[in-house]
């Protein structure tokens, strides 16, 4: 303690030395504690020429540009008359970059122009193939997670939805032909699965996704964690440097107790952020506008597109629910999931992030729909850190004074005192989000700088400028 309260004394000195200001404040532009300036939705998915060849309904959804061309994914896919599947998924094509008018999606067809799978089932094995997250080491071939489904009949759990899925394998397809091929030898399939149901993890992988680009080589994985093969309301993180994807000795997973550490298998990781809403999957990217990395899925029992933040792609991540779409109001009379599968499509983001574009596919009509979400950033409560930040941190970005309202004033007592300071201290190199003002990823050195900025002062109060 006395080496802190010595090291408090030194920054105080030389924060006064320096003659630090605050920061300044910007202007409130628009409803508190939200961090969505306007949402639309811009149009259904299912395309001209995904109708004209055989395509009348379909779900899933994820994308990955690469080169000039963006590919995208989908489940199911039923025809053109009735209900019935046609195929056990799709995947289609456009070189367009502006989703603002919606999307021209262009799928792959044989040579009677009918749309074709990408990944066909294995007979007698699986009912269905899912792809999921997807990523590219060069830029040119395209490695996917896909989700392998089985039946389900009674007594399991699983018997009233029909299906579950018996593991999560790895695929590539070359961007050129769109052709697809299993990564492992699949003779007994559960020997070509990363995860499956009886692999002795004790954790059921219901999905995965991926992301790349933080400049460390990593892809990083979002594997959907269920309890039962049924809800799905965890996420535990994987890991894996790009050029060993194919290697599955390679994956390291993260455990978040005591700290962050990459572990050896997924029996010894802990969940890295829970949905008490239930999810189906979570898509990743960084944000420029929000200075954050973002996880966009549907949560609320399938009722709401919603949106986590955090530093890094492994976290720390926000715990409550940033509401993009409220689809109770989109769908109002619908009986089925209103919105399962949402999903950002990064690679259409405009105005520098400020506009995203998300995805979402809807039960009862059996469409995937895009949409538009236009982010705002300011400070609505006038103390100093806006409102992304605030989401961020946990603060309240509607109030600047009172119990976890303005982020210097950890005891919420109006003032930053020593006590303050003390307090960041004992969380100097911890992974408690709560602490780290800046938002780099763990409280360090700058955040204790940027806090000497405030001590001694009090909160703005509703509506007045930063002190
Ligand atoms: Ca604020
Ligand atoms: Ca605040
Ligand atoms: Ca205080």
């Amino acid at each position: 303690m006395a080496k802190q309260l010595t090291l408090v004394v030194f920054l105080a000195l030389l924060a006064v030395v320096a003659g630090v200001e605050a920061r300044g404040s910007s202007r409130a532009t628009g409803p508190a504690g939200t961090l969505v300036a306007f949402q639309d939705r811009i149009c259904s998915l299912l395309s001209p020429s995904k109708t004209s060849a055989g395509i009348g309904g379909q779900d899933g959804g994820t994308s990955l540009s690469v080169g000039t061309t963006s590919f995208w994914t989908f489940g199911d896919a039923i025809n053109t008359t009735g209900r019935t599947v046609v195929l056990p998924n799709a995947i289609a094509t456009t070189s367009q970059t502006d989703a603002s008018a919606c999307l021209a999606l262009t799928p792959k067809v044989n040579a009677s122009n009918a749309a074709v799978p990408l990944l066909r089932p294995i007979v007698g094995q699986e009912m269905a193939v899912w792809p999921d997250g997807m990523v590219t080491p060069d830029n040119s071939n395209v490695y996917f997670y896909y989700m392998s489904v089985r039946r389900c009949a009674a007594p399991e759990p699983c018997a009233a939805r029909g299906w579950t899925v018996r593991g999560i394998g790895l695929a590539t397809f070359d961007s050129a032909t769109m052709t697809a091929t299993r990564i492992g030898d699949c003779t007994r399939i559960n020997d070509c699965f990363l995860w499956h149901e009886t692999d002795g993890s004790g954790v059921a992988i219901m999905g995965a996704t991926a992301v790349s680009g933080n400049g460390d080589g990593y892809v990083y994985l979002y594997l959907n964690e269920s309890t039962n093969g049924i809800s799905q309301d965890a996420v535990r993180i994987a890991r894996v440097p790009i050029g060993s994807i194919e290697n599955k000795a390679a994956y390291q997973y993260l455990n978040t107790a005591g700290g962050y550490s990459w572990v050896a298998g997924l029996a010894l990781s802990s969940r890295a952020i829970q949905f008490p809403g239930g999810f189906n999957g979570m898509s990743v990217a960084f944000n420029q506008y929000l200075s954050k990395w973002t996880a966009v899925y549907t949560t609320n029992g399938f009722n709401t597109v919603a949106m986590r933040l955090a530093a890094t792609p492994y976290g720390p991540w926000n715990d409550s629910d940033t509401v993009l779409i409220d689809c109770k109001s989109l769908f109002p009379n619908d009986t089925g999931l209103r919105c399962y599968f949402g999903r950002q499509h990064s690679e259409f983001a405009a105005n520098n992030g400020q506009t995203i574009y998300v995805t979402y596919s809807n039960e009862q009509s059996y469409q995937t729909y895009l949409h538009r979400i236009v982010f705002l950033n300011g400070d609505s409560d006038h103390d100093g850190f806006s409102d992304a930040s605030e989401t961020y941190l946990g603060t309240d970005p509607a109030r600047a004074c009172g119990p976890n309202a303005w982020p210097p004033d950890f005891n919420g007592d109006g003032r930053v005192t020593v006590s303050d300071i003390l307090s960041l201290l004992q969380h100097y190199n911890s992974y408690d989000r709560r602490y780290d003002l800046n938002g780099s990823g763990k409280p360090s050195v700058a955040d204790i700088l940027l806090e000497l900025r405030y001590f001694s002062r009090s909160c703005p109060g509703e509506g007045r400028p930063a002190p």
